[in-house]
């Protein structure tokens, strides 16, 4: 017998109730369990219909995830769901929380959906890099549709009960916390019915029939989203095959090839294995998760500058109470403006009530003081980067602040162990380097201190979540995680381009590798005089300062622009590049491949990650990763940094790191010398 379900009958319906913590996923002792009941009912004639119903906090959240990639075990999903669709009695799903992926997919095998009004629905597989392999690509289009289906299933997004209902995803809104009681109401209603099939349907597909341009047409409006990945591409051909092959069966033979594309494509690997990444961050070895927690119900943001406000956003969005300091009023009045305008926008998209932007202006409380920090219960300093201000806030936040208050500083570089020594309560001070802009990105690099304490990175940890960011441990180093690894493809793309290769070439590179722009694109948009560099030295970037040439802003930077701002090559930053590698002595090779492009930018990047390893400023390589992709769009289908360099090999980094005649760090030799990888093992 399976320990995951219970088997009840409540006057000739048959209750099969799954418990497979955490998210009951639809892994070996689910399908047990489901295919033990289902038969059990069958053979039953005292059982007229079933309510298949989850315990625990949500109805199936999709097939074990951790499962793929394995040798099978135990019933296959398929073969379940074989049983439940050609069984003779009519099946209610009682769906709360979220039904994802396989769990959706089974809901559809089912006869009826009911759900409560706070469950969701959904088909997310695109976000692992798969499609909806258990019929979800060939069922779902012959309930909603196709033009439905293909959003529904190329976004992933879960979709709420009462849209879910007016969509015909589900059939009956139940009553919340009353889940059985109304699921069984609605087997009674069809018991003598004869149980309607999904995937017997044709209405709604039917008259897609025949219109290849459809799916052209949405894969080009889509273009910019989907470039890159694999499997909306795969997902838009098996919707394609639900309108198309009438056949049921013979559409599912074309779902099942697609999905095996994917399953076993690199880009489904590293999406996979970002999953389960952003979701370690949060496990600190030595800080146990039975680590006490400061309740955190008032915060106090120093700097309503760009930071800080996106900063206090993040807060009032969770219905915390922000004092927001400033040194000057028409500052503080700036930064207050700003954070209602962006509210603003947000509602005029539709996003908010005009009511919640009013509620959330009402947490700020503005103040001319760090003296009204004394009873908040958590202050983020937000201030420009200067060590003698930043300790000089902290000398005056250890003499203000309550006892028990956590002072955070938002530095992204400077020594938070010395801005710590500035009080007299170290133990108490963090860093939460907040990435631009602060109510958007989602990534939080919580900075340890040489003595922070384990209940301040507990609570760090746990509001990061609150908030909505991933947040990844770093000890203390210049630029933490994500900033100092990714400086140094900063570092070789201003090489390279005194060696031959254009600004284009270097940034046509990096965009086909899959990055949102390339890094003279990026500095361009940013602007010459906001990038940070050292002004003692010449460089090209000082050079083009000195042109007036910062960048979009001024019609020119690294590249040329139009009024409408098109980039087009710059002969002018072209001839100053040439007259600084002059300068420097260094000679002209030409182009090179896009492939030596990517391999010079980013396995420096490679390997500054594994000193981060190797001097313990990250906990793991997958977080490495995480802080990558969500600080630095890193394309999340190859898995970040480190991710990417095991696909590539590590022996291959090797070589060419030393090719360049950089030194690879040790933990990258050991690793490539004894065949291994960082994420693998
Ligand atoms: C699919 O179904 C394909 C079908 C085709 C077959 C042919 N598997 O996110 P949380 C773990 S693909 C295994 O922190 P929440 C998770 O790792 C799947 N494990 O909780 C974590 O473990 P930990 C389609 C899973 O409340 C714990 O559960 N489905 C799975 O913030 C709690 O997770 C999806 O893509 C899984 N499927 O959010 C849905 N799901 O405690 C994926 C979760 O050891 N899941 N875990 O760290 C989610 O989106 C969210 O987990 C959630 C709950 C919304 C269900």
């Amino acid at each position: 017998m399976s320990e995951a379900g219970t088997y009840t009958v409540e006057d000739g319906i048959g209750i099969i109730t799954i418990d497979s913590p955490p998210v009951n996923a639809l892994g070996y002792n689910t399908r047990v369990a489901l295919d033990e009941g289902f038969r059990k009912f069958t053979a039953d004639d005292s059982v007229k219909a079933i309510v298949l119903i989850c315990a625990g906090r949500t109805f199936f959240a999709g097939a074990d995830i951790s499962e793929f990639g394995k040798p099978p075990r135990g019933p296959g999903l398929h073969d379940v769901f074989d049983i439940i669709e050609n069984g003779s009695k009519p099946v209610v799903a009682a769906i709360h929380g979220t039904a994802l992926g396989g769990g959706y997919e089974l809901a559809l095998i089912c006869n009826y959906r009911i759900a409560v009004p706070s469950a969701k629905v959904g088909l997310p597989e695109v976000n692992l890099g798969l499609l909806p392999g258990a019929g979800g690509t060939q069922r779902l289009p012959r309930i909603v549709g196709i033009d439905k289906a293909l959003d529904i299933m190329t976004t992933g997004a879960p979709v709420p009960a009462k849209k879910a209902l007016e969509l015909g995803m589900i059939d009956a809104l139940a009553e919340e916390g009353k889940l059985k009681e109304d699921a069984v109401a609605f087997a009674r209603t069809i018991v003598d019915q004869p149980p309607v099939r999904v995937r017997d349907r044709q209405d709604k597909v039917a008259p897609s029939r025949g219109k290849p341009e459809i799916y052209a047409d949405f894969l080009k409006k889509n273009a910019r989203a989907f470039r890159g990945f694999k499997a909306p591409f795969n997902i838009v051909k098996a919707i394609e095959a639900a309108a198309e092959i009438e056949d049921f069966d013979k559409g599912m033979e074309r779902e099942r090839e697609l999905f095996q594309e994917l399953v076993t494509s690199t880009e489904s690997a590293a999406q996979r294995y970002y999953f389960f990444a952003e979701r370690e961050t949060s496990k600190v070895p030595d800080v146990p998760s039975s680590t006490p927690t400061i309740p955190v119900k008032t915060v106090g943001v120093i700097g309503a500058g760009t930071m800080g406000g996106g900063i206090t956003m993040n807060f009032l969005n969770i219905g915390v109470p922000v004092t927001l300091v400033e040194m000057k009023q028409e500052a503080l009045d700036r930064g207050v403006a700003v954070i209602r305008k962006n509210y603003e926008n947000t509602a005029a998209k539709g996003r908010m009530t005009a009511e919640q932007v009013e509620q959330r202006m009402a947490l700020i409380t503005p103040a001319l003081s760090i003296d009204a920090l004394a009873e908040v219960d958590l202050v983020i300093e937000a201030v420009f980067e200067e060590m003698s201000v930043k300790k000089d806030i902290f000398g005056k936040l250890d003499a203000v602040c309550k006892q028990g208050a956590i002072l955070a500083s938002n530095t992204s570089f400077l020594d938070l162990d010395e801005i710590a020594a500035a009080t007299k309560r170290p133990d108490w001070v963090v860093g939460l380097h907040f990435f631009s802009p602060a109510n958007v990105m989602r990534l939080l690099e919580v900075v340890r201190g040489e003595k922070t304490s384990n209940e301040v990175i507990a609570t760090a940890m746990k509001l990061a979540k609150q908030i909505g960011k991933v947040p990844v441990l770093s000890r203390v180093c210049n630029g933490f995680i994500a900033n100092r690894i990714m400086s140094q493809r900063g570092r070789q793309a201003d090489a390279l381009i005194l060696e031959g290769p254009t600004p284009q070439e270097v940034d046509k590179a990096i965009y086909d590798y899959g990055f949102a722009m390339g890094p003279f694109q990026m500095i361009d948009l940013v602007g010459l005089d906001v990038i940070g560099r050292d002004e003692t030295e010449r460089t090209v970037r000082g050079d083009l300062v000195k042109q007036d040439r910062l960048g979009q802003k001024k019609n020119g930077g690294y590249y040329d622009y139009d009024e409408k701002r098109t980039a087009t090559p710059s002969p002018v930053a072209a001839e100053l590049i040439a007259d600084f590698a002059k300068f420097k002595g260094i000679a002209s090779t030409g182009s090179i491949p896009a492939e030596d492009v990517v391999a010079r930018l980013l396995y420096p990047v490679v390997n500054e990650g594994a000193k981060v390893l190797e001097e313990n400023i990250a906990i793991r390589a997958s977080d490495v990763d995480v802080a990558a992709i969500l600080g630095y769009n890193w394309p999340v289908y190859t898995g970040g940094p480190m991710f990417w360099a095991d696909t590539v090999g590590l022996a291959k980094v090797v070589a060419g790191l030393e090719k360049m005649g950089i030194e690879p760090s040790k933990l990258l030799k050991t690793l490539a010398a004894e065949g291994k990888t960082f994420t693998q093992g």
